[in-house]
């Protein structure tokens, strides 16, 4: 018999988590990076105490909001390229519904976290308690069970001896590559505080290392053979490039073969902004460089992308017929789509091999210098757009000519939801990989704020630049208090277009009547001029309202140098966005209406969608 050690399940489980280790740098880290908690009855007994056990080596903290916290955990694994992450516990019914959405923002993002909310008593005994919701015909079901379609790995511990095969499995989805996501372990109340003997093995110290595989034969020399016979080659960077960490392969890769690359949201910042060979943006947010090629590409390298909507432009961009995609993927869902060829393998590894059996190949250079003169004409659209202004409702992009000016692309970005997404995505300069931090796999307003939080707290040297929207803002801020609290310092840029003004915009452009998105457009009875800057002030930030694009740039400087959340408010126009670059976006419009714009939209949408292609 090996050796045993009686421990409850909670304190098993978080000793554990606090034995996992992964090696950065060459150096041993802790692979969870603490662990993020709302107690109630359901977990502060049984994990609430196992924490204070470890406290020292897994710590514990404290936030605002459920949702916020596991955005915040969520940021940190994104920030860290996926390699180390964090826990977030919640009792049970509304602490833990309150993580489902933060649940289906990591299954889309392909982002790892680890979710403990607590459940019900698996004894039955006091049913139902506090915040239980009874099922009539369904004696198993629980709220938890919300979480199954938004995890990859979801568990419910009704036997403290469970956690054991439980932790092994969810520690595989974590550090899996390809299967990375949420994973759930949904810990019955009086389950966390019953006692077993674990053998003492389970908590010996344990490394992970970030698993590469490499390209299979076939698929590697199919692979090959459509690039040799490219014309027009295009390189999609997605989110893939960085996790794994392949922007130096991916420009050697680029540049040895001389093909253009474009980068969705996801991967952004893959390369430099201002390197030969990137044309930045593509799809519906894309940049007129990308696009252009996105057109005429025939044969298109997807790497460590979805192919979401706003990539392909709703599969109308791409329109080369008979073109070849070839899916450079971790993931053989993702590498097969659209019939791509599949290239299954981590980025940086498929990138080396693609490189070595293309040496000496190149594709045309009349391609490649006529890339190069798109992306001067974009420059040249992008710096007007981005001008100074004294105009008393500067547009989005005057505000993210101004951020660029004042803090250069040295600094962190992030941002997640409504107008600025699209606008950052077609003008941020972005400097280091991963120094552009997109949330729109979801897209989530309110992951803002905790999303910089985590991502402070994953890079505590990088200066965090959030830029946030008044609605996102309203929907979820209180984990400014947070990061006041733990001395974690985001520089916060809001921009007051009083509503939601992307889609009033959207609203507009499919024929609708301007309704319910801008606040003056919605039914109230008292309009209120809301003081955002005193708002977060509340919160312990330092706060300001600027009165000009000039006066934000000031601003921004000086805030350089505070070493507390600072946030910086500037009103902006909701009508304006920039008209250049962009494409075509799949938004249904009613192909019946009594408004005259909406047949007239429905009419324009018809023609659009002649332009989709399916699997050619
Ligand atoms: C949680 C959530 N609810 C709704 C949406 C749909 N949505 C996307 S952007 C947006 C408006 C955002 O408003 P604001 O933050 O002020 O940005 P603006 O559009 O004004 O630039 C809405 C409602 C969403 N993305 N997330
Ligand atoms: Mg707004």
């Amino acid at each position: 018999m090996s050796k045993t050690i009686r421990l409850t399940m909670a304190q098993a489980l978080t000793r554990f988590l606090s034995r996992q280790v992964t090696e950065i740098d060459g150096k041993k880290v802790p692979i969870f990076g603490g662990v993020w908690a709302i107690f109630g009855h359901g977990n502060v007994a049984g994990i609430g105490e196992a924490l204070y056990e470890v406290r020292d080596e897994l710590p514990t903290f404290r936030a605002h909001n459920e949702q916020a916290m596991a955005h915040a955990a969520i940021a940190y694994a994104k920030a860290n390229f996926r390699r180390r992450f964090m826990a977030a516990t919640s009792s049970i019914g509304p602490g833990a519904l309150n993580m489902v959405t933060a649940a289906a923002l990591a299954h889309v993002n392909r982002l790892p976290v680890l979710f403990l909310p607590g459940d019900v008593f698996a004894n039955r005994i006091p049913d139902p308690v506090l915040q239980q919701a009874e099922d009539f015909s369904d004696g198993t079901a629980t709220v938890n069970d919300c979480f199954r379609p938004v995890s990859r790995y979801f568990d419910r511990i009704t036997r403290p001896e469970q956690i054991i095969p439980a932790l092994s499995r969810a520690m595989q989805v974590l550090t899996d590559p390809a299967d990375c996501g949420p994973v759930t372990l949904s810990l019955c109340q009086d389950v966390q505080a019953e006692a077993y003997d674990y053998p003492e093995s389970f908590f010996a110290e344990r490394v992970w290392h970030q698993r590469r595989p490499r390209p299979d034969r076939h698929e590697l020399a199919a692979a090959v053979a459509a690039l040799k016979g490219a014309k027009k080659p295009l390189v999609i960077a997605g989110g893939g490039v960085l996790y794994s960490q392949a922007s130096d392969e991916l420009a050697k890769f680029v540049q040895g073969a001389g093909i253009p690359v474009c980068e969705t949201q996801g991967g952004k910042s893959s390369l430099p902004d201002d390197h030969p060979l990137n044309m930045a943006a593509v799809g519906v947010t894309g940049t007129s460089a990308a696009n252009r090629l996105a057109e005429e590409a025939d044969v298109v390298l997807a790497i460590g992308t979805r192919l979401q909507d706003f990539t392909t432009g709703s599969w109308a961009l791409f329109k080369k017929s008979g073109k070849t995609i070839i899916g450079l993927n971790v993931q053989p869902f993702d590498a097969g789509k659209h019939r791509a060829l599949p290239l299954v393998a981590d980025a940086a590894e498929g990138l080396a091999e693609l490189g070595a059996a293309l040496k000496g190949w190149k594709a045309p250079a009349s391609w490649t210098d006529n890339a190069a003169v798109g992306k001067k004409a974009w420059q040249a659209e992008a710096a007007k757009v981005t001008a100074s202004t004294n105009a008393a409702y500067p547009s989005d992009a005057q505000v993210i000519g101004a951020v660029q000016r004042a803090m250069g692309s040295g600094v962190t970005l992030l941002h997640a939801a409504g107008g600025l997404p699209g606008e950052l995505h077609k003008l941020w300069q972005a400097g280091a990989p991963g120094s552009y931090h997109a949330e729109y796999g979801f897209s989530t307003m309110g992951y803002e704020i905790a999303g910089g939080l985590g991502t402070k707290m994953a890079k505590p040297d990088d200066e965090i630049v959030v830029m946030i929207g008044d609605g996102s803002y309203l929907m979820l801020n209180s984990e400014i208090a947070t990061s006041v609290m733990l001395g974690l310092k985001l520089t916060i840029v809001l921009l007051d277009n009083r509503g939601y003004g992307c889609i009033n915009r959207l609203q507009m452009a499919t024929g609708g009547a301007n309704f319910n998105n801008l606040l003056k457009d919605s039914r109230h009875e008292i309009l209120p001029d809301i003081d955002f800057a005193a708002h977060a002030a509340s919160m312990g930030a330092i706060a300001e309202k600027v009165p000009s694009i000039a006066g934000l740039e000031n601003a921004l400087e000086k805030a350089r140098k505070n070493n507390r959340t600072t946030m910086l408010v500037i009103d902006t126009d909701p009508l304006v966005s920039t008209d250049a670059g962009g494409h075509w976006w799949d938004v249904a419009v009613p192909e019946v209406s009594a408004r005259a714009q909406v047949n007239a939209a429905r009419k324009a949408y018809d023609e659009k969608r002649q332009m989709q292609t399916i699997g050619d």
